[in-house]
């Protein structure tokens, strides 16, 4: 990577979110970002030149009229010591359509490019800033929406991931140099043949295989901590599916009436809860010849439940079983889920019991009235423990979290169990060898070492906001 590039252009965006508010950035990055800046800006008392890592106020100036635009603070940041490792400008303006669009123009007029999305963080990446796993920690950071995400978004932004990533590949390349001096020792096949392999199966598992395949296992949780716990609520017609979803909230999202067949669409919001977002879905109600409408939403109904991470199953206590609850049991019973016993405050036709009886695969069951308080907090707890512990246990320990590095480790693992079968039927020192290197470059290309890959980047860097 070469991290003395001179030949890039100088980009330009605005940083902070559009509209009025109390201060509006413009960024500008590279060669010609402080020439650029001279072009517009005069600061209060003049000076020979602008030094780095300082804060000027002044003002900016339109250069053809000599007309002041904007009162500012200015930031000269020169490289390497800087967000891209280029040199940047920070314009600290004031935050409005018009004043951010001329600045911006202005700045663009004296020869930066706007930038596109991620442009600032893609040539943080490409200047060996960062890698690409902290990379996306930038994307995932601004993305959070509840404290877990948030502080396993700071820790891989940190370099924790990427940390574990490099020991790893540290071990790795240990084992590739003791293959191939046997190699160079070992000439001839038979000899191979008689040896014992270079590399000890016993610790290329207790090393790679066996720690790999664990954080493999663990992607569930970080994904939870990352993207959010998704909940969908189910049931026949009127059984409170919509009055619950509102008291989870704690506001009115979704219309309830005493007329089965309301909610006829999904209806997706989001609360917070153990510090984990927790995505939760309200349902059209399932139930046997329903109308053309509704038949669309239950289809909707059963797809949102194969999505989700788990179900919550409402079920009208005041009311008989029917056989509608039976057609919901026959979707959910072989998946995560939860059942309650909803409208509890009124007379009870349904018991537990019952319930037990006629849905074995329910176990988890909870009587509760969506009207009251006390059991919504009930249900929250039940909620944080059968579904979100898990997770929260892992809080701490290095997670995966993210689909492509996933995938990258998969691949890993098979070329390493590859390379265990080659060691242990011996003579094929060369092989394996090989299957050494391709473990290798996919926990490389978890950091986005060994060429960039351009339509990677754009997949990536397309996920941020301009001016990031
Ligand atoms: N007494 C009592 N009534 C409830 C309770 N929960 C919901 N209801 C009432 O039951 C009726 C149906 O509630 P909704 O929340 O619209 O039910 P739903 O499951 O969303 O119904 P659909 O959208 O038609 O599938 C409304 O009249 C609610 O006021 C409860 O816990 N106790
Ligand atoms: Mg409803």
């Amino acid at each position: 990577m070469d991290l003395n590039r001179t030949d890039e252009d100088t980009i330009a965006a605005i940083a902070t979110p559009l509209g009025e508010g109390g201060i509006g950035i413009i960024r500008i990055s590279g060669p010609e970002a402080l020439p650029i800046a001279q072009k517009i800006f005069r600061p209060d008392t003049a000076r020979p030149a602008l030094q780095s890592h300082h804060l000027y106020h002044g003002w900016i100036l339109d250069p053809t009229t000599g007309e002041r635009v904007d009162e500012v603070i200015l930031s000269y940041m020169a490289a390497p010591r800087t967000y891209t490792r280029e040199d940047v400008v920070e314009i600290n303006g004031h935050s409005g359509y018009a004043v951010l669009d001329r600045v911006l123009g202005l700045v663009i007029q004296a020869g930066a490019r706007l930038a596109s999305p991620g442009e600032f963080t893609r040539r943080a990446f490409l200047g060996g800033r960062i890698d690409l796993s902290q990379a996306e920690a930038v994307i995932d950071l601004i993305h959070s929406r509840c404290e877990k995400s948030l502080s396993l978004a700071t820790r891989q932004l940190q370099g924790e991931f990427r940390d574990r990533i490099l020991q790893w590949r540290e071990t790795l390349l240990h084992f590739q140099a003791a293959m191939e001096a046997s190699m160079d020792f070992s000439e001839d096949l038979e000899d191979e043949k008689e040896e014992d392999p270079a590399v000890p199966i016993q610790e290329l598992e207790n090393r790679l295989i066996i720690p790999l395949q664990e954080m493999v296992a663990q992607y569930d949780r970080g994904r939870v901590l990352r993207e959010g716990f998704t909940l969908v609520l189910v049931g026949k017609p009127n059984v409170g599916k919509s009055s619950l979803l509102n008291a989870l909230l704690g506001k009115d999202r979704a219309i309830v009436t005493e007329t089965p067949g309301t909610t006829r669409d999904v209806i997706e919001d989001a609360f917070v809860l153990s510090g984990i977002l927790v995505r939760i879905l309200d349902t059209a109600g399932i139930r046997h010849a329903p109308d053309a409408i509704e038949s669309l939403g239950i289809e909707r109904t059963l797809h949102s439940v194969a999505d989700a991470d788990a179900t919550l199953w409402l079920l009208d206590q005041s009311r008989p079983l029917t056989p509608e609850d039976d057609t919901v049991y026959e979707s959910i019973a072989s998946r995560p889920h939860m059942v309650l016993l909803n409208k509890h405050d009124l007379p009870p036709v349904v018991a537990v019991e019952e319930v037990k009886r006629r849905y074995p695969a329910s176990t988890r069951i909870l009587e509760l009235s969506a009207f009251n308080p006390q059991d919504i907090g009930t249900l929250r707890e039940h909620l944080a423990t059968h579904f979100l512990k898990q997770p929260l246990d892992s809080d701490r320990s290095v997670l995966l979290s993210n689909l492509r590095h996933r995938d990258c480790l998969v691949q890993a693992v098979e070329s390493l169990l590859r390379a265990g079968e080659l060691l242990a039927s011996r003579g094929y020192g060369e092989l394996a060898a090989e299957e050494l290197r391709s473990a290798r470059s996919q926990l490389e290309a978890i950091l986005g070492w060994g060429g960039s890959d351009e339509e990677l980047l754009d997949r990536i860097f397309s996920q941020f906001c301009i001016g990031k």
